[in-house]
């Protein structure tokens, strides 16, 4: 973690702006990251010189062994690299798809439902069977393996099954993703889930995951004004991303789509300190990036400001505002977006990593 930190510190993109936008009072960053000691991986740029008897000191033949070995290690390490992060549980995943709509649409997001659930299981460490997946429509013989596979209708009934089951399957070490996409609106009050049947507010979404016992809690509910769904869904441990601010900004949202084509292939710049992890961090810079691009694309001004909390407190932070070039409304002169500090949104997300990168071919090379 501390390398991550001196990697940022010295590669953060020199083009950080921000929107010319009253910012969250809640984003507070300080950089590089203060990582607490236990953040820290036991052996994090350490070789152990102790020996394996005690009070035994070490002979120097001895010592080149060891010097050997663990050279022969970090080699096979480098050539084996995992796409996938380790982790110690099961990485299990709930996408849910409200009413796509009109013919256009479900098109649209059945082809974005089948490009998360591929990318899931092809990239990031989900298998197919801990994917549970639920549309907001009929699916039909000309449906992907994705919406054939899903377990039934987004309704009421169906979601509040599925996170009954989630709460027997998960274990305290697995991780658990839940991604909403689809429509929603926007009351005056509170923000509604458009499903099959009754839709769910925000209130009563977040309560259907209270207590959740899970290591990695991560939320991307990516409806219009699902800002909304942060502070119900907030908690201490959790990563909550929403497309849109707490506001009213109720328009169909882009995130989603950019959300699955980042998942997919994600842009070679994504590894911000190039430490061969894509955090999720990394992920959700990377697609609310993608989101403004779309928008400056077809010249039309962005009608959804994500945010992200992970801080637990219930406030979204648009921690990309600091990474924004000129073309995205970042400032003309660029500064180095602020400092992260441990209790600001996106420390968390910083050191919560989804998926290893493949060492480049140079680097097997030098190796031989
Ligand atoms: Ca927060």
């Amino acid at each position: 973690m501390a390398l991550w930190a001196m990697f940022s510190l010295l590669l953060v993109p020199k083009a950080g702006a921000r929107l010319n936008r009253p910012r969250q009072n809640s984003l507070h960053h300080r950089w590089p990251l203060e990582t607490p000691e236990d953040d820290q991986p036991a052996n994090a740029g350490i070789v152990d010189n102790s020996s394996p008897i005690r009070g035994e000191p070490l002979k120097h033949t001895t010592t080149s062994v060891l010097c050997l070995l663990t050279l022969m290690a970090t080699a096979c390490w480098s050539f084996a690299a995992p796409e996938v992060a380790a982790t110690k549980g099961t990485k299990r995943a709930l996408v849910i798809c409200g009413i796509p709509g009109d013919d256009e649409h479900r098109t649209l997001y059945a082809k974005t439902v089948e490009t998360l659930v591929k990318a899931l299981t092809d990239k990031y460490g989900f298998k197919s069977a801990d994917v549970v997946v639920r549309f907001g429509d009929a699916t039909t013989e000309n449906d992907g393996p994705a919406l054939k596979g899903a377990r039934g209708l987004s309704d009421r009934a169906g979601i509040e099954a599925d996170v009954a089951e989630l709460r027997k399957q998960l274990k305290p070490s697995d991780t658990v993703w839940v991604i909403v996409i689809g429509h929603g609106h926007f009351d005056d009050r509170h923000s509604h889930l458009n499903l099959p049947g009754p839709d769910i507010d925000d209130r009563a979404f977040g309560k259907l995951f209270e207590g959740l016992s899970a290591s990695e809690q991560v939320f991307f509910i990516t409806t219009a004004a699902s800002g909304f769904f942060v502070k119900p869904l907030a908690a201490p441990g959790r990563i909550v991303i929403a497309a849109t601010e707490a506001d009213r900004e109720v328009n169909e949202t882009i995130f989603p789509h950019a959300l699955a084509s980042v998942l997919d292939a994600p842009p070679e710049d994504i590894d911000r300190d190039k430490d061969g992890v894509i955090s999720l961090l990394d992920l959700y810079l990377a697609v609310s990036l993608d989101v403004l691009k779309r928008y400056a694309d077809e010249m039309n001004l962005p009608t959804e400001h994500a945010c992200l909390d992970d801080n637990g407190d219930g406030h979204g932070s648009e921690i990309q505002e600091d990474y924004l070039t000129p073309e995205l409304g970042g400032p003309e002169k660029p500064r180095p977006p602020r400092p992260i500090g441990t209790k600001d949104d996106g420390a968390l997300s910083l050191r919560t990593p989804i998926r290893t990168t493949p060492k480049p071919a140079k680097t097997k090379e030098a190796g031989r």
